[in-house]
C-alpha cells in the first residue's frame, strides 16, 4: 500500500497514476536528499540518479529544470547556450515556487506548471534510473525513454 506516503510524494505518485503509470513512488529510512546518498539508499550507481537542478533565466526570469546524471557537474554555459540567454542557479525560494517541491526531494515531473527541461544524454545509458519524488527520502525508478515522454525535454550533452 502507498497509502502512508507523505504529502509531497503522494503528490508525486498521483501524477504518475494519473498517466497511467505503475511506476511507484518508495519512501526509503536513509536519506535521498543528495544523489551520492539516494544511491546509497537503493543500492545502484549514483550516475542512476537523477538530479534536478533548478536555474532561472536572467532575461526572462523563467525556470528551466536541467535533470542530469547524479555523477555529472552541470555546465552553467552550456545551458545558458541551448536556450539562448545567460542563466543563474536558483535559490531555495524560486525552486519550491517554480517547482512546488523542497530542495532535495524535486521531482523531474509532476510540477504544478510543466518547466522548459533539459535533459542529460549520459542518463540513456543506464535501463533503470531514479529520481526524486517529492521528499528527501522518496523516490522512483523509471527508464529514460520514460522519462523523456513525461518531461519532453531536450536531450544535450550538459556535462562540464
Ligand atoms: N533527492 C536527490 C535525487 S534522488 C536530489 O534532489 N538531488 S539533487 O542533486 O537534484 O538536489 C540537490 C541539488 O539542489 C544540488 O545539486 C544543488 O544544485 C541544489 N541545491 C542544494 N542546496 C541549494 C541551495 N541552498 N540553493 C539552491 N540550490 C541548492
Amino acid at each position: 500500500m502507498d497509502t502512508e506516503l507523505s504529502p509531497s510524494a503522494r503528490r508525486v505518485q498521483d501524477y504518475l497514476a494519473a498517466r497511467g503509470r505503475s511506476l511507484r513512488v518508495v519512501e526509503l529510512p536513509g536519506s535521498t536528499r543528495t544523489a551520492a546518498e539516494a544511491a546509497q539508499a537503493i543500492g545502484c550507481e549514483t550516475a542512476q540518479i537523477v538530479k534536478s537542478l533548478v536555474f532561472r533565466g536572467r532575461t526572462g526570469g523563467e525556470a528551466v529544470l536541467v535533470v542530469a546524471s547524479g555523477v555529472n557537474r552541470v555546465d552553467e554555459g552550456k545551458i545558458a547556450a541551448l536556450i539562448g540567454e545567460p542563466i543563474a542557479k536558483a535559490d531555495a525560494d524560486f525552486v519550491r515556487r517554480a517547482t512546488g517541491f523542497a530542495i532535495g526531494g524535486v521531482p523531474p515531473v509532476g510540477h504544478p506548471v510543466p518547466l522548459r527541461t533539459i535533459m542529460d544524454e549520459d542518463l540513456l545509458r543506464y535501463p533503470e534510473i531514479w529520481a526524486a519524488a517529492g521528499t528527501p527520502h522518496a523516490v522512483f525508478a523509471l527508464t529514460p525513454a520514460l522519462l523523456r515522454e513525461l518531461a519532453a525535454p531536450l536531450l544535450a550533452d550538459v556535462k562540464a
